[in-house]
Parts: structure tokens; C-alpha cells; sequence
């Protein structure tokens, strides 16, 4: 490796082997840069200098920033860092608090100066925060004063946590004090194309979260691939969405991509479906970012609300079930764009949109990525068969220091985890994570699928399936449900879904057993998280 910006060398000291990265092709021409490139002045000072600086940026319900405010504020808390806080190219700097204008606004901060980004969602506590600020071995944290408890209670932990910055804090010693006193004047550093930009943690509905490695040339292709080739954002676009920053789904679709062309956010801290609603229509928002449980929790609202300005829906994080897709249409008029992507690649690589939507299927490569379906040896299948879902592209997967980089990086291709199919026409299908697969009386089945036959049923307001420990079959087929308000769960209930499932699905997937809950364990980012559900099952049967 040549050229680096950074001073502190230790995120590059931490990067795989190179012959343990995935193979990476950079065969579109939309994904060539220059070898020194600083995504932030990419983002941020191109609009400006353009002459798009009275141009909105992000808005909330106290106003509109534009992108000539929002330079201006990114390049005072830059001068903060460097010239108070002296932090210097390569740092790392933890970015804590909710969904909000000057979350954003710190992120680009801590871009332009060459500084390593480790956003965190509002919600982690003490220990979770240890276990990242460990890993990334952070160096300054810049975070909301109400969210201050905690992350004093980690940094007692974490020796290398030397200095904190708050924000939303009116002492005279709060960043937005000491922005105040500066010139914003501050010209990006010239990093490298491939010097690491951010670090983002794995969401991990399984073990200890695992730091993701990014440059700034993969921020760059990730605006340049999907939002372009599959959403088609314009600059006239608004985009809202639940993922919070922390999350590389949000963090591209409520941020970068809209910077990329110019266009606009809406940026709240605390989105319920009925308040995302309100804002489609006080806002006149063009395309969304959510995953499937609130677009369905949406589905029943809308009616409240005049959502005409809405024309994109971008579906990811979990799979969309057909009734979900279906539900959303029928309440809002559009066909979703369902899209799966992970922390490893940054965003999304296998999607469709418009005609191209096969419902059930989550559609085909994208644009600048491959796909395949692995056997258990590594080699490719045939189509129609279920295994293990590869892909390679101009992002991939780096973990810092991690061992498990041999499992998701496997002669050259990224293994995700998940369990898919492609047919004929080159679409994909998923299947389940490979962890939810149930080994039933000699049966492979798929978890998510018999909750998606459940979902069809209009007593269901959520499910999870998992394999519980059986003495003759090995597993059974467990589910979990919640019922919607007004329902029962009693035996004759537990009766009416199994024979129900029989009908939708191949009958010897049907739950043998059910169990009624108020609610599922689900992750920060609104993962299901089986694994709970599947412990428990284990647990119960020793
Ligand atoms: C699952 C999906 C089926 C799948 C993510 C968009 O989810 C994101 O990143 P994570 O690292 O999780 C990755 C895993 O989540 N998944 C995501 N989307 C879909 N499964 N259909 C989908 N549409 O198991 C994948 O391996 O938390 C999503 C953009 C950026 C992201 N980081």
C-alpha cells in the first residue's frame, strides 16, 4: 500500500491480510476515482462550489438546513476537533446520539479531518459500548450531553477514550459553543482513496460485534451503485427513513445518498409509523427507508394521512414477505424496492425495482456486483438449488482484526450467511440465514417461510419460527406469535393456524408447536433475532 493521510496508522495496522480480502472488481465506470479523494468534500463542498448552496439539505421540524449552513457548521466542529481537540488523520472518533442534524453534521466533521468515524446508535449501553470502543480503540467521542451516563460509565473502561465533546449542551464548554468561536474555514484532508473513513459494527443478531472497515472510495461507490441504477434518486428526491446512522442501511439511504445528487433528508430523532406518516405529509417526502415489519405496522395508518408526494419505498434488513409487499401496495399505490445488503458490503448489491420486481424474490445483482449460490465445498450451483448466497463488487468484507474474516471471505467471494436460490432468469430467492434453517425427521426447513404463510393469516400481527430440540425429529417446527388486538390465543387457535399453514406451504413444514407471546426479541436495527427464541428452546428442553 502506498499514500495515507493518516497520521495514526493503527486502522490500516488492522486490516486483514490481503490475501484474505474478497476479490474486489471495479468494472463499471461509475466506481473509478482518483487515487486521493476525501468522500466528505465529495458529499458536502462539491454542491457548494458548484453553486448549490442555498439548496436544502436536511430538514426538521424546527426548519431547513442548506448545504452552504451545513458546510459552514461541518468545518467549525473540524476546526474543533483539530485545533481543540488536537486529534489528528487516522483517530478515531465515536459518534453518539440519535437520527438528527447535528449527528450528521459531525459525521462529515470527522470525515473532512481525515478522522475515522465510529457511529453508534443511542441506544447501546455501557457494556456495548466497551466492547466497540475497545475494538476500534477510540480516541475522542463527540456525543448527545442527554446520553452522557453511559458512555461515562464505558470510558472508565476504555483507557484510550481521552476526550469527550458534547452536543445539545448549552455550557460554554458544548461543542456547539465552541463551533461558535471558530472561522469555518477548513479545507478537507486529502486522504487517500482507500484510507479507512469509518468503522462500522456488525448489528450481530449472533456473538460479539465485529468492526467493518470502509474507505472513502467504498462510501463513494456505495452513493454511485444502487441509489443511481436502482432508485434513481434525483436532486429534486426527499428521503426519510427509520434505520438510525449507525446502521450502514441509514447511513447511505437518510444521508449519503441523498448528498450524492444534491437532494434532501429528513432527519428526526424518533419515527413511530404514525410519525412517519405525518412527516411523508408535512414534508412532501419522495422515497423511503424502513424495513418490513414497519412497513407493515404503516400499512394499517395510512388511510389517517395524505402521503400523494410519496413514488420509491426501499425495503432491506430482513426478507420481504410477499404479504407485506402486498399489503404496502395496497395501502400506498407502490411497488416496493426490496434490497438486501449488509455491514460487510456496506449497502445494497442484490435488488430489483418497478417491472423488474418479482414479489418474493429479492432480485438480481445490482449493477457493478456478482452473485452465486455455493455448495458446502465452495463450488458454484446449479439454479434452482438452495446454498449458500456469494458475491463479490468494489466493496467487501474487511474485518479489523477478526478471525471470522476467513468465513465471510472465501476464495474471493463474500459469504453472507444466508441461504438463497437463484432461478433460471438470474434472480435470487432467499431462503433463511443458514442459522435459521431447521433440520426437522430428516427435513430442511426454512424459517422465515413458514412465518411468511403465518403472516397471510389476518390473526397474525407478527412471528417468529425456529427449530425447538425433539427426541424423534431431532427439531420441530416452533412458532411464536403475536396476535393482532381482539384475537385469542387458546388451542382452538393454535389449531386454526396450523391447519392454515398446511394450506399455504408443504404440510410437513406446519408448526408443531405455538406459542402465543406480546412481543419478539428483535435487535436495535429491528432484526428478528431467532437465536433468543432458539436458546430458549434449548434451555427448556435440557
Ligand atoms: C439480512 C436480508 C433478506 C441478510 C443492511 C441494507 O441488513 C443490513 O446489514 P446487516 O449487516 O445484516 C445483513 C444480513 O441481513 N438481510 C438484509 N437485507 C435483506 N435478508 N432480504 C433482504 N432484503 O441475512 C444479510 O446477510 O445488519 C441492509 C443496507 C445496508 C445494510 N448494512
Amino acid at each position: 500500500m502506498s499514500y495515507t493521510a493518516h497520521v495514526d496508522t493503527f486502522a490500516r495496522d488492522n486490516l486483514p491480510p490481503r490475501d484474505q480480502w474478497p476479490e474486489m472488481i471495479f468494472e463499471i465506470p461509475e466506481v473509478q476515482y482518483p487515487e486521493r479523494i476525501n468522500c466528505g468534500a465529495e458529499l458536502l463542498d462539491k454542491h457548494v462550489q458548484k453553486g448549490w448552496g442555498n439548496r436544502p439539505v436536511i430538514h426538521n421540524y424546527t426548519g431547513v438546513i442548506s448545504y452552504a449552513e451545513m458546510l459552514k457548521q461541518v468545518n467549525q466542529i473540524a476546526q474543533v476537533l483539530t485545533e481543540d481537540m488536537g486529534l489528528v488523520p487516522g483517530n478515531r472518533v465515536l459518534l453518539r446520539g440519535a437520527n438528527s442534524a447535528i449527528m450528521a453534521i459531525c459525521w462529515f466533521a470527522v470525515v473532512k479531518a481525515g478522522l475515522i468515524a465510529v457511529t453508534t446508535m443511542a441506544m447501546l449501553r455501557e457494556k456495548e459500548l466497551v466492547d466497540v470502543m475497545e475494538k476500534a480503540q477510540v480516541n475522542a467521542a463527540l456525543c448527545d450531553k442527554a446520553l452522557d451516563t453511559e458512555l461515562l460509565a464505558a470510558q472508565k473502561r476504555c483507557p484510550s477514550l481521552k476526550q469527550i465533546m458534547y452536543f445539545n449542551d448549552a455550557s460554554s464548554d458544548g461543542l456547539e459553543a465552541r463551533a461558535g468561536g471558530k472561522s469555518g474555514e477548513f479545507e478537507a484532508i486529502d486522504t487517500a482513496a482507500d484510507d479507512v473513513v469509518l468503522i462500522a459494527f456488525t448489528s450481530g443478531t449472533t456473538g460479539k460485534p465485529k468492526g467493518t472497515m470502509h474507505f472513502h472510495r467504498d462510501v463513494l461507490t456505495i452513493c454511485d451503485c444502487f441509489p443511481k441504477s436502482i432508485v434513481q434518486m434525483t436532486p429534486d428526491d426527499i428521503s426519510i427513513g427509520t434505520p438510525p446512522l449507525a446502521f450502514t442501511f441509514g447511513l447511505g439511504g437518510i444521508l449519503l445518498f441523498p448528498m450524492r445528487v444534491g437532494g434532501s433528508t429528513v432527519l428526526l430523532e424518533k419515527l413511530s409509523p404514525d410519525i412517519m406518516l405525518k412527516a411523508i405529509q408535512d414534508f412532501k417526502i419522495t422515497i423511503t427507508w424502513s424495513s418490513p415489519v414497519f412497513y407493515r405496522q404503516m400499512s394499517g395508518l395510512v388511510g389517517g394521512y395524505n402521503i400523494s408526494s410519496l413514488k420509491k419505498c426501499i425495503s432491506a434488513g430482513e426478507a420481504l414477505p410477499v404479504s407485506t409487499r402486498t399489503m404496502w401496495r395496497e395501502a400506498s399505490g407502490i411497488e416496493m424496492i426490496d434490497g438486501i445488503g449488509s455491514t460487510e458490503l456496506l449497502h445494497i448489491f442484490i435488488s430489483a425495482a418497478g417491472a423488474d420486481v418479482r414479489p418474493g424474490s429479492t432480485g438480481r445483482p445490482i449493477p457493478g456486483y456478482r452473485a452465486c449460490i455455493l455448495d458446502q465445498q465452495g463450488n458454484p450451483l446449479p439454479s434452482g438449488n438452495v446454498g449458500r448466497l456469494a458475491v463479490k463488487g468494489p466493496t467487501g468484507c474487511r474485518y479489523m482484526s477478526d478471525e471470522r474474516q476467513k468465513d465471510y471471505s472465501q476464495n474471493g467471494w463474500n459469504v453472507t450467511g444466508d441461504a438463497y436460490f437463484m432461478d433460471d432468469d438470474g434472480y435470487f430467492w432467499f431462503h433463511a440465514r443458514t442459522d435459521d434453517i431447521i433440520l426437522t425427521a430428516g427435513y430442511n426447513v426454512s424459517g422465515p417461510e413458514v412465518e411468511e404463510a403465518l403472516m397471510k393469516h389476518p390473526a397474525v400481527a407478527d412471528c417468529a419460527v425456529v427449530g425447538a430440540p425433539d427426541d424423534d425429529r431431532g427439531q420441530i417446527v416452533k412458532a411464536f406469535v403475536v396476535l393482532k388486538a381482539g384475537e385469542t390465543g387458546d388451542e382452538a387457535m393454535v389449531k386454526t393456524l396450523q391447519e392454515f399453514v398446511k394450506q399455504v406451504i408443504a404440510p410437513y413444514k406446519y408448526p408443531r408447536a405455538i406459542e402465543f407471546k406480546e412481543s419478539l426479541p428483535r435487535t436495535n436495527t429491528g432484526k428478528l433475532q431467532r437465536f433468543v427464541l432458539r436458546r430458549q428452546e434449548m434451555i427448556k428442553a435440557q
